[in-house]
């Protein structure tokens, strides 16, 4: 990209449109709306300690987690921009027990699956936090979308990205031709081009887990933690610990330096935490666009076969160095 040159999200998109016949009408549309209910978040994300919109909204959603106000506006937000839209079939959220069917989206071609705020803990006390979702195409244009179109795997998501409200907010997406990355310029409310075609370095030294989970982990992901933080000046260890509680915050800082992070399977969470629909198919197809890779620890997360709305798995996402070690780790503790 020339210097001082400025490409807008939407020149972007549009430029887009000309390469790839797909990125047209109204999935552009949904592009536009998405960027337009990140920028509603973002108003409300750099205020919420002055309209009293912190703190808990006083419910909890279907994965036994305390809904934050925040939550609950962001998911709104979104859904509303889809009904108005038209371009939408549904909206599948983290904070919605069931599919929210657009009203004027019956003959749409697009499904969109969010988490509208995740790593929402972090919102009372300033933490970098973000908006995911994942975007299929329903597979059937002749007949009422069912359970088919909701539940496809990873690989059939058309696009993919997230919106980080953090010391900047970013606009990071894909559309299967690789990772784009756009900073939100407050002046004339625009995202600009960034970060042109991020690419992740294929190995890194830092890690990024919940130790306090340690003892609950598999084997080999013990050893695979304990030995990120042995002694090997050559392999630059001890690796860094980096763990932040915001699966974006996390994944996008391991996206441009390099870097893995994990949540295995845990006692309390005995199919992982993250929930594959809208948060780790999203990063998946993401950090693969990116030259990187995302598994169970033996199974490739976009190649999983949903089952559920909500349902969760381990994720292992990041440099693909580090990720096939913790693979191997795996492995050869199952063989023994
Ligand atoms: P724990 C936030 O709730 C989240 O879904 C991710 O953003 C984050 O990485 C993870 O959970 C934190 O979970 O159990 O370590 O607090």
């Amino acid at each position: 990209m020339e210097k001082n040159t400025i490409v807008t999200l939407n020149q972007f998109i549009a430029d887009q449109q000309n390469q790839f016949p797909f990125v047209k009408g109204s999935l552009s549309r949904i592009f536009r709306d998405i960027q337009l209910a990140a920028k509603m978040i973002n108003r409300d994300v750099r205020k919420a300690g002055l309209i009293d919109i912190l703190g808990n909204f006083g419910e909890t959603n279907i994965q036994g987690e305390e809904q934050k106000k925040l939550d609950v506006i962001s998911n709104d937000v979104f859904k509303r921009l889809m009904d108005m839209s038209g371009d939408c079939i549904c909206v599948v959220s983290e904070e919605d027990d069931d599919i929210h069917w657009c009203p004027n989206g019956a003959d749409a071609k697009y499904i969109l699956a969010i988490d509208p705020l995740d790593g929402s803990s972090n919102i009372d006390v300033n933490a970098s936090i973000g908006s995911i979702f994942s975007i299929y195409k329903r597979l059937s244009p002749d007949k009422p979308v069912d359970n088919e179109d909701i539940m496809q795997a990873g690989v059939n998501q058309v696009a993919a990205g997230y919106v980080i409200y953090g010391t900047a907010t970013m606009f990071v997406y894909t559309t299967g031709s690789g990772v784009n990355g756009f900073t939100l310029d407050d002046s004339i409310m625009e995202f600009c081009l960034s970060h042109p075609e991020i690419k992740t370095p294929q190995n890194g030294s830092i890690f990024s887990v919940n130790e306090g989970n340690l003892n609950e982990f598999h084997p080999g992901v013990i050893e695979y933690v304990n030995w990120c933080k042995g002694n090997n000046k050559e392999e630059k260890r001890p690796y860094s610990a980096r763990y932040i509680g915001s699966l974006i915050a996390d994944f996008h800082r391991n996206l441009l330096k390099g870097g893995i992070y994990l949540y295995p399977a845990t006692a309390k969470a005995p199919n992982g935490k993250l929930r594959l629909l809208y948060e780790c198919n999203p990063m998946a197809f993401l950090v693969e666009q990116a030259g990187g890779k995302a598994t169970t620890g033996s199974q490739r997360i976009m190649e999983i076969q949903p089952e559920n709305l909500h349902q969760r798995t381990p994720l292992i996402i990041g440099s693909t160095e580090m990720v096939n070690q913790v693979e191997r780790l795996l492995s050869n503790v199952a063989e023994q």
